[in-house]
């Protein structure tokens, strides 16, 4: 039995829908050179359909956005940029990226897109490097009145030293940063000397005239906003007044809310693409779209980041930028408007009902498409115990360090919940309290096991009945939401083959 003839008899009196025929029958393909390989991508379609996926920085692509990357355009080696390519045959992949780089501009209202990199981390460095490059290497040279070919391997060194002695302040880690963003074991901390700025300790809340004082101190060529696990939004008409006031370049990250931005849910002040010099994205949360990374920038920088290869990456992949048009041409649809307002109403639903539970929500609720919750002082629990206990109910969520967090990084004091990928699938507020009473109904009838006298801080107790009604509840939506429900097929078929 093939995958697609499992397709056709399970769907023997429906609909059936061409893009599931695409992918049952690239099933077939793929496990006539490997059966191991097409059985996990399909137990992994079985896993995010017995889940819950509240993986804040997660989402569902459309089938469109997969089958864009799963082609030929892999083959196609393209470095360069449209027009102006270091490899012969690349008439196609310019229209792709073309196309790619047109909708993006279009979406964000920008004067520049670069649609090549291969990650946010891969954008993020690659705007780094085009900072320095246009801000300090440019006007070094100009200087000098040299090319950068043209200098001697010692004027290359005291360039390449000026280079590595430039500032930049960003959001700390446990305040809800990004490793990216100067953190001591990524290349950022290498490449930038770097310092951060916390969030109010009572509050959560980002602090702005403590960042204006700070930044007046340690003056930095760059200001960089934006997080991974922060509850808000950012006002980024104060975070450029705050940069001018020193001269920096204001780089905004805004990985996690790009579909948020693309979907009008953030506007005037809350929209970066106005006031930022440069903004990177991940094209995979909000926005729905493929695994990568996006950059979008004025002018001034549109030169050098263009050359993010060779600067940072080697061959751009053609594939991953035909689902990244794809995927914003997507957004481009009024529709893409309702799913992101919806995120947030989701998210604010959820945030309320934990509160109403009386757990502990930093900043006490959400802006945007995700809720942070205390679950040490909440339910005693520790993040790393929390996510094993919400797995157990049918949920996958991740534990994430809250601001001064007294479990460390690694087990962490919090949980990161995030609505993208439920909203998609088309649940509303009424789900998300739903899920929130499951959640608190298992947190609050979990207790630590001792351990050599002392309570553990990863193994707990689930009182079992309790833990039952619970699984029950997310069991419940797990079945009136499927996710890709165009994608039938026989289980038990699929494991005799
Ligand atoms: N893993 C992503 C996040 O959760 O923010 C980015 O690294």
């Amino acid at each position: 039995m093939s995958y697609l003839k499992n397709y056709l008899k399970a769907s023997k009196h429906l609909d059936q829908k061409e893009s599931a025929l695409a992918f049952m029958a690239s099933l077939d393909v793929i496990q006539s050179v490997d059966p191991k390989i097409a059985q996990a991508i399909l137990a992994e379609l079985t896993d995010q359909r017995s889940f819950l996926k509240m993986i804040a920085s997660e989402n569902y692509s459309s089938l469109a956005v997969q089958l864009a990357m799963g082609n030929l355009l892999t083959d196609k080696y393209s470095e360069g940029s449209v027009g102006k390519r270091f490899y012969a045959g690349c008439k196609n992949v310019d229209t792709i990226e073309a196309l790619a780089e047109g909708y993006a501009k279009e979406l964000f209202g920008a004067d520049c897109a670069y649609v090549q990199p291969h990650s946010g981390a891969d954008a993020n460095l690659i705007a780094f490097l085009a900072i320095l490059t246009v801000r300090v290497q440019d006007k070094e040279l100009q200087y000098q009145g040299k090319k950068l070919g043209e200098l001697s391997q010692e004027e290359f060194l005291s360039l390449r030293d000026l280079m590595l002695h430039q500032k930049m302040v960003g959001m700390s880690l446990d305040a809800g940063g990004h490793l990216t963003h100067g953190y001591r074991h990524n290349i950022s901390s290498k490449l930038m000397i770097s310092s951060f700025y916390e969030v109010d300790s009572k509050t959560h809340l980002i602090d702005y005239a403590a960042i204006q004082k700070q930044v007046e101190e340690e003056k930095p060529l760059i200001l960089l906003a934006g997080y991974s696990s922060y509850p808000r939004k950012i006002d980024f008409a104060k975070m450029r007044n705050i940069a001018d006031s020193v001269g920096a370049v204001l780089m905004v990250d805004m990985a996690h809310f790009s579909g948020l931005v693309a979907g009008k849910a953030f506007t005037g002040v809350h929209n970066p693409i106005p006031y930022a010099d440069i903004v990177t994205s991940t094209t995979h949360k909000t926005l729905r779209g493929p695994r990568g990374g996006l950059i979008l920038c004025k002018q001034e920088f549109a030169e050098a980041v263009k050359k993010g290869c060779p600067l940072v990456i080697g061959g751009p992949m053609p594939h991953v930028m035909a689902a990244k048009a794809i995927a914003f041409k997507e957004a481009l649809d009024p529709s893409f408007q309702e799913y992101a307002s919806q995120i947030v109403q989701n998210a604010h639903a959820l945030a309320e009902r934990f509160v109403e539970h009386g757990a502990s929500v930093i900043t006490g609720g959400t802006e945007n498409h995700m809720v942070l919750l205390d679950v040490f002082s909440s339910y005693g629990l520790t993040g790393k115990a929390a996510e094993n206990v919400l797995r157990e109910i049918g949920i996958t969520a991740n534990r994430n360090a809250i601001f001064q967090d007294p479990n460390g990084p690694w087990i962490t004091s919090g949980l990161r919940l995030g609505t993208p990928a439920l909203t998609t699938i088309g649940m509303k507020e009424t789900q998300m309290q739903m899920i929130a009473d499951a959640i608190h109904r298992a947190l609050s009838h979990t207790k630590p096991k001792k351990e050599n006298g002392a309570l553990s801080r990863v193994d707990v107790l689930t009182d079992p009945e309790e833990k039952q009604k619970a699984q029950k509840q997310i069991e419940q939506l797990t079945g009136e939401f499927p996710v890709y429900p165009e994608l039938l097929f026989d289980e038990e078929l699929c494991q005799t083959m």
